[in-house]
């Protein structure tokens, strides 16, 4: 697979270009992985009809995950789940008059029926996001599952590096 495929599986909607920086790690992910994706910027309030388009063709076009960034009054992720039957990931973003607490209640209290599932607020948000995206197309992709074992490899093997700096620096205080 690769990022520059016609066909995207996961699509990145983001409310606001204002977005792109915190978001651009997730993208970052699914490109390391070689899933293919489209990022978008559209709006639960300033281009609803934007959205709840994209949201209800999506199916139809390929896509398998959506991932939604939101800060503020984070509707996004609930309109674009209240028009799909595809996962909807949410991303909180911080920011605004408290700092992104309004968007993570937003994102957490969707009416049954209609889930986000909610990631980490903050710059985590959006590699995880991806990872979850990842996770859930790996579920018939042995080869997305290989590259889901190797990441995890690779994190283990960085805290054995780091336990390693940190013993040499404790074993320095005699
Ligand atoms: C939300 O409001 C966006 O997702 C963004 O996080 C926040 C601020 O948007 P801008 O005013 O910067 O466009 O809709």
């Amino acid at each position: 697979m690769s990022s520059a495929t016609p066909t995207p599986l996961v699509g990145i909607i983001m409310g606001s270009d204002s977005d792109w920086p915190l978001l651009q790690k997730g993208a970052e992910t699914l490109r390391d992985f070689g899933v293919p994706f489209e990022v978008r910027v559209m709006s639960a309030h300033r281009t609803p009809e934007i959205a709840s388009e994209y949201a209800a063709t999506a199916e139809q076009r390929g896509l398998q995950v959506l991932i939604s960034a939101a800060g503020g009054a984070a509707h996004l992720g609930g309109v674009l789940a209240a028009h799909t039957i595809l996962p909807v990931i949410g991303v909180p973003v911080a920011g605004g008059a408290v700092n992104g607490l309004d968007s993570l209640l937003a994102t957490i209290q969707m009416p049954a029926g209609i889930p986000v599932a909610t990631v980490t607020l903050g710059s985590a948000g959006p590699i995880n996001a991806a990872l979850v995206a990842v996770q859930i197309l790996a579920l018939a992709n042995p080869e997305l599952r290989q590259k889901l074992h190797a990441y995890k490899e690779k994190l283990r093997r960085k805290v054995a590096e780091g336990d390693a700096k940190v013993q040499a620096e404790v074993a320095k205080l005699g």
